[in-house]
């Protein structure tokens, strides 16, 4: 599925974000742990440049935690880049990152007086992915409008912490066109894209084709099933089934079921699934580096 979802407020916060960037020290970007290759977006890498950058792999709760750690050595062998997994909705957690980024701004900007001119960082990442409840819990309250969707925050704001360190918080932003089809549908089962902009039932037939083959224990399980639908479209009628959605006629609402199957995998009550692995990521590369030669 090709997204192309970029609205007036994205395009507006790119052209704000790379007129403030030359007044920005640091960038922490926030990924999806669940899709840290999906989430990770190229607009972002070319309006920091060379800016020193902290990596975090937020909603780590909701991720599977032998792929998120998968995903660290990814980092740190591949990219010599110490990804840090957390939870920021955690209360204590973003707290607790406070004196590594104060550590890093010292180091970085080395004799600087951060008290009279503080550390300037700018927070950026696609759209609902928790840049915002990072910046509140890095304060210790709440200041920026957080929400269970994307494009909550339109414009940037910054505030000061006490450490030496001035934090903007940006609106999420994706690429103007997200080409790759697997990373499409992963950014739109995470909830990175409105709902408006996606077709549920496809989107659903794909999360169900994938927890099938990498996750079947949790499905049965979440669905009390004795026995493991034969494909995607099964999963779906059994969901419908299960959960009363029929229509006149004794039909299947395979849409119900659908939103349902989504909005469970979001919210973690299916359990702890990770949407790509470095291997399948590697995998996905070499075909399309394949599609094209
Ligand atoms: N489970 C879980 N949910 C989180 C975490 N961090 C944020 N959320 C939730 O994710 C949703 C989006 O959070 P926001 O902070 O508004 O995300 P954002 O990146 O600022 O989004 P935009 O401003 O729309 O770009 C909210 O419902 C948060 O409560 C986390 O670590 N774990
Ligand atoms: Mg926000």
């Amino acid at each position: 599925m090709a997204i192309q979802w970029y609205p007036g407020h994205m395009n507006k916060a790119r052209k704000k974000i790379k007129e403030s960037m030359p007044l920005i020290d640091m960038v922490i970007e926030v990924l999806d742990a669940r899709i840290p290759y999906s989430s990770e977006n190229p607009l972002i890498d070319d309006l920091r440049g060379d800016r020193p950058c902290i990596t975090l792999l937020n909603k780590s709760d909701l991720a599977d935690p032998i792929v998120t750690t998968a995903w660290k050595q990814y980092y740190e062998r591949e990219r010599g880049v110490k990804a840090i997994a957390i939870v920021a909705e955690k209360k204590g957690e973003a707290k607790a990152l406070i004196q590594k980024i104060s550590h890093l701004a010292k180091t970085m900007l080395g004799e600087r007086n951060l008290e009279s001119k503080p550390a300037r960082i700018m927070i950026m990442g696609i759209p609902n992915v928790g840049k915002s409840t990072l910046m509140n819990g890095l304060l210790g309250r709440v200041l920026a409008k957080v929400g269970n969707e994307p494009a909550v925050t339109k414009i940037q704001q910054s505030t000061r912490l006490a450490n030496g360190i001035l934090l903007f918080d940006t609106p999420g932003i994706l690429w103007p066109k997200v080409e790759d089809e697997d990373s499409g549908y992963r950014l739109a089962i995470s909830g990175a894209i409105k709902s408006t902009a996606m077709e549920f039932e496809d989107v659903a037939l794909y999360a169900a084709n994938y927890f099938l083959e990498y996750y079947p224990g949790l499905i049965m399980a979440r669905y009390k099933l004795k026995q493991l639908p034969k494909d995607d479209i099964g999963l779906l009628e059994e969901i419908g089934r299960r959960r009363g959605a029929l229509r006149a006629g004794g039909r299947i609402d395979l849409h119900y079921a659908s939103e349902l199957l989504i909005n469970e995998f979001r919210s973690g009550t299916i359990g702890r699934i990770s949407l790509e692995t470095p291997e399948l990521v590697a995998a996905q590369k070499a075909m399309l580096s394949g599609d094209e030669s």
